[in-house]
Formats: C-alpha cells, sequence, structure tokens
C-alpha cells in the first residue's frame, strides 16, 4: 500500500471534504506495516474498498414550523461497511452536518464497533437541521419528516441508527415513534430508546462511563488512577454529563465544561446537582453553558475560550470535532497533564495528536475511548432480540469488561519497542483487521 497514492486519489474523487480525508489519512498511516504484511489484503484491495462507503443516501426534508413557514434540510445515511454486522451508528442533527462529516464519523465508526467485538458495522447519518431554538412540536415535525424518508432502508438486521450530536432520548423518541408506525412493527430499529418502549438502562451514561472507564485503565498500566485528580471535560451534552458522573464517582475533581459560548471554571468542582444542572442547562435549547456561572458561587465563565488552558491531570475532550488544537495540547503539556482521553469523535487535530503523543503522556482516541455508547447501544439490540431486560449493574459490568477488552487489544496491537502505547495505532490495527479479514472470507462484496 502507497498511502501517499490512495490519499491523493481519495482527495481527488471527494473533493473538499477534509474531515473525511483526516480520518482516512490517519488510520491508513496506522495499518501500513500490518496490511504489507498480509498480502491477501493487497489482492483483495481491501483499502480501496473499505473507503468507499457501501452507499450514500440523500434526501429532502420538508417540515413547518409553528407559524406554519415551509422548510427544507437535507437528510443523510451513509451506510459505510457491513461486513461484520448490520450498519450501526448514530444520527447528528446539526448546521454544520455535510457529506464530509458524515463520511468521516461513519468511517470511524466501522473500527470502533469492531472493537466492541459486538456484531455490528458502520453507519452515520443525520441533517443541517438546526434544534436550537426549535419547540417541542418543531422537533416532533421534522423527525417525523425525517424517518419519513429514512424507515425502508433502516432495520433491526440491516441499520440501526442512534443518537449523536442535538439527538438525544427525545428524539429518539419521536423517530421510533413515526418508524414504528409506518413499518407496522415494534422492533429494535434504534437504540437509546426510552426505558419504556425497548431501551437500555445506562445507554444514556454509557458513552461518558466507557470514557472514563478506558482511562481507568491507561492510568492502571502507570500504576495511577483517577483520585485526586483535576479533570477538564469539554462540552456539557450527553458525553460530557456521563463522564462527569463517573470521574467524580472515582475520586476525581471536574473543574471545567465547555459549550460554544465558552467554557466554565469551578474549582469547587463540578459534581453532585451541578451535574444535573448541566444536564437541565443542555435541554433547554439555548446551547450555552455561561448561565452556570451566576448558579454557582466560585465558578467563573471565560467567554470565547476553551478549557485546556486550565492546569489539570487529565483531559477528556467530550463536544466536538478539532475542538483541541496543538497551541491547546501545548498548554496541557506545559501545565503537567497526564492523560487525554477522546470522549468525542476526532475532538484533536493530527497536529496536537502530534504534540501530545511526542510528549509521552498517555492519549487515547475517540474509537477505542468513546465506543461505550455504541457498545451499550449493542447490549440494547441484544436485549431487544431476547425481549428481555437486563438490570442496571449487569449492562454496567459488561460495558466496563468491554471497555477493559479495547484497552488490551490497544496495547497488544499498539506497544512501541520502547514501551510507549501508541492507542491510535492499537486501535487502528485492531479494529482493521477483524473487518479485513472478514471481508476476505466473504469474497469480493
Ligand atoms: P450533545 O448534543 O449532547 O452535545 C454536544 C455539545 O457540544 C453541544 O452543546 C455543542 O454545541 C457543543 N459544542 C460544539 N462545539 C463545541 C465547542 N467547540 N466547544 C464546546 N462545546 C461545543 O452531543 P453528545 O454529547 O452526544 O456528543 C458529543 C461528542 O461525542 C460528539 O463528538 C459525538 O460524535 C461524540 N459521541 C457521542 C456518542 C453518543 O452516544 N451520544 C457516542 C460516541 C461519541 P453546538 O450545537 O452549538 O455546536
Ligand atoms: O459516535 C458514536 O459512536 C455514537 N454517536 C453512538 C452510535 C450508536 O449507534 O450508539
Amino acid at each position: 500500500m502507497n498511502v501517499d497514492l490512495i490519499m491523493n486519489d481519495l482527495v481527488k474523487k471527494n473533493p473538499g471534504e477534509a474531515e473525511f480525508h483526516q480520518a482516512v489519512h490517519e488510520v491508513l498511516e496506522s495499518i501500513e506495516e500490518v496490511y504489507n504484511e498480509n498480502p491477501q489484503f493487497e489482492s483483495a484491495q481491501i483499502i480501496e474498498r473499505l473507503i468507499e462507503p457501501d452507499r450514500v443516501l440523500t434526501f429532502k426534508v420538508p417540515w413547518a414550523d409553528d407559524q406554519g413557514r415551509v422548510h427544507v434540510n437535507r437528510g443523510f445515511r451513509v451506510q459505510f461497511n457491513n461486513a461484520i454486522g448490520p450498519y450501526k451508528g448514530g444520527l447528528r442533527f446539526h448546521p454544520s452536518v455535510n457529506l464530509s462529516i458524515l463520511k468521516f464519523l461513519g468511517f470511524e465508526q466501522i473500527f470502533k464497533n469492531s472493537l466492541t467485538s459486538l456484531p455490528m458495522g458502520g453507519a452515520k447519518g443525520g441533517s443541517d437541521f438546526d434544534p436550537k431554538g426549535k419547540s417541542n412540536a418543531e422537533i416532533m415535525r421534522f423527525c417525523q419528516a425525517f424517518m419519513l424518508e429514512l424507515w425502508n432502508m433502516i432495520g433491526p438486521d440491516t441499520d440501526v441508527p442512534a443518537g449523536d450530536i442535538g439527538v438525544g432520548g427525545r428524539e429518539i423518541g419521536y423517530l421510533y415513534g413515526i418508524y414504528r408506525k409506518l413499518a407496522r412493527e415494534n422492533t429494535g430499529v434504534l437504540t437509546g430508546k426510552g426505558l419504556n418502549w425497548g431501551g437500555s438502562l445506562i445507554r444514556p451514561e454509557a458513552t461518558g462511563f466507557g470514557c472514563v472507564y478506558f482511562a481507568k485503565e491507561m492510568l492502571a498500566v502507570k500504576k495511577d488512577s483517577f483520585e485526586g485528580k483535576r479533570v477538564a471535560i469539554s462540552g456539557f451534552g450527553n458525553v460530557a454529563w456521563g463522564a462527569a458522573l463517573k470521574v467524580t464517582e472515582l475520586g476525581g475533581k471536574v473543574v471545567t465544561i465547555s459549550g460554544p459560548d465558552g467554557y466554565i471554571y469551578d474549582p469547587n468542582g463540578i459534581s453532585g446537582d451541578k451535574i444535573e444542572y448541566m444536564r437541565e442547562l443542555r435541554a433547554t435549547n439555548d446551547d450555552i453553558v455561561a448561565p452556570y456561572a451566576l448558579e454557582f458561587e466560585g465558578a467563573e465563565f471565560f467567554q470565547g475560550k476553551r478549557p485546556w488552558e486550565v492546569d489539570v491531570d487529565i483531559a477528556l475532550p467530550c463536544a466536538t470535532q478539532n475542538e483541541l488544537d496543538k497551541e491547546d495540547a501545548e498548554a496541557l503539556v506545559k501545565s503537567g497533564c497526564i492523560c487525554v482521553c477522546e470522549g468525542a469523535n476526532m475532538p484533536c487535530t493530527p497536529e496536537a495528536v502530534e504534540v501530545l503523543q511526542g510528549s509521552g503522556m498517555l492519549y487515547a482516541p475517540g474509537k477505542a475511548a468513546n465506543a461505550g455508547g455504541v457498545a451499550t447501544s449493542g447490549l440494547e439490540m441484544a436485549q431487544n432480540s431476547m425481549k428481555i431486560n437486563w438490570s442496571r449493574t449487569e449492562v454496567d459490568d459488561r460495558l466496563h469488561h468491554i471497555m477493559t477488552n479495547i484497552h488490551e487489544s490497544c496495547v497488544a496491537h499498539g506497544t512501541n519497542s520502547d514501551g510507549y502505547v501508541d492507542y491510535v495505532r492499537g486501535a487502528n490495527i485492531a479494529g482493521f483487521l477483524k473487518v479485513a479479514n472478514s471481508m476476505v472470507d466473504q469474497g469480493i462484496i
């Protein structure tokens, strides 16, 4: 494999899709050696087949607002690869959504899902719809219009969407309601469902919990733990919430959260009621984190800034892609941060990753560290198939076990000769091998 040649071709065929190029480049660099050691991959043209989505659906989503004005958004579903199981991955509703972002997310999802050890292929979808400031009724009408186009392309053994940015429990409810009516069956077609209608305990917390379980394993290699550590979290959505709960439970102190408007620094620690307040703040749909500082004494709001300038021991980026750049990484290294573990998808730029790894600190990419969300979606699918519900402890234990296993796979495939664990290489190789071998087994499809 020649990475430059493949990348040139990819850029030519997919012009302007910077995030997609970034995600593919990272994987190709990591797997080059193992790919070349396995000539069966080259003869089956595994890379060429893996970087081209199986299919990309785009569709019009017309809907009317509360004043009766008509709006048209664009809907997408990228079904990337289903060699090891039905397509699986979230739906993102955000004005920035475009094909490049969904292809990067769908591509990453292939390897992430493979790492979970559950039978799930990779997909992602969503819309450029902006949920900010929309009423409940508008969100419902949009979800119904979206599903009207998507419903016959998905199914419990075909493609199982879930949430992502802008799609939480409420949106999954509206999407499931209309799906059920159109398909005339109650199935496990979406995950992140409500507990009364097929959802799994722990799914809401799972991405954040999983990320912290992963960081715990990384720290344990260094005979360290969360106990007494100052932790910076970015974002204030679903992932940030779960991470804050688990860090606090393990004895760490969360000192930041952030929104698109800036970040909150709370030296007293963001725990207990404060974590619940953050959840309520997110649910207002206003998308600003600033009100936190008015609510809790001692907390400060830094407008337009990112939390990475605060002195912390551990950083958990849980907001969005490319939210931690080279300068942020340098600031973290300077402040003595020992671990960066990604709750979001691709939050660190490639230049930031270079700085973090170059400093010798622990660094884990999202496709390994945030796999707990989709893993628990897989556990929801399993419970739906068996038509039973597991207890909170049962799901949490399985999630914990899966995250420990992913950590072990990364160490097995990513340990350098000097002992440093390159979690990016480890995650990419472990995730890739399972999918590539499955594709070889199944012929030219
Ligand atoms: P949410 O919608 O709950 O929250 C994301 C929040 O981050 C939004 O408030 C968003 O605001 C905000 N945000 C966007 N850009 C920035 C920024 N630069 N700085 C601070 N905040 C910002 O989404 P989730 O918590 O579900 O997802 C967060 C990340 O985790 C995403 O990368 C997602 O792909 C990833 N993830 C989610 C999983 C899940 O199960 N939900 C599973 C695995 C990964 P705004 O809308 O204004 O941009
Ligand atoms: O990025 C992700 O892994 C998710 N948004 C969760 C996907 C899922 O199907 O649960």
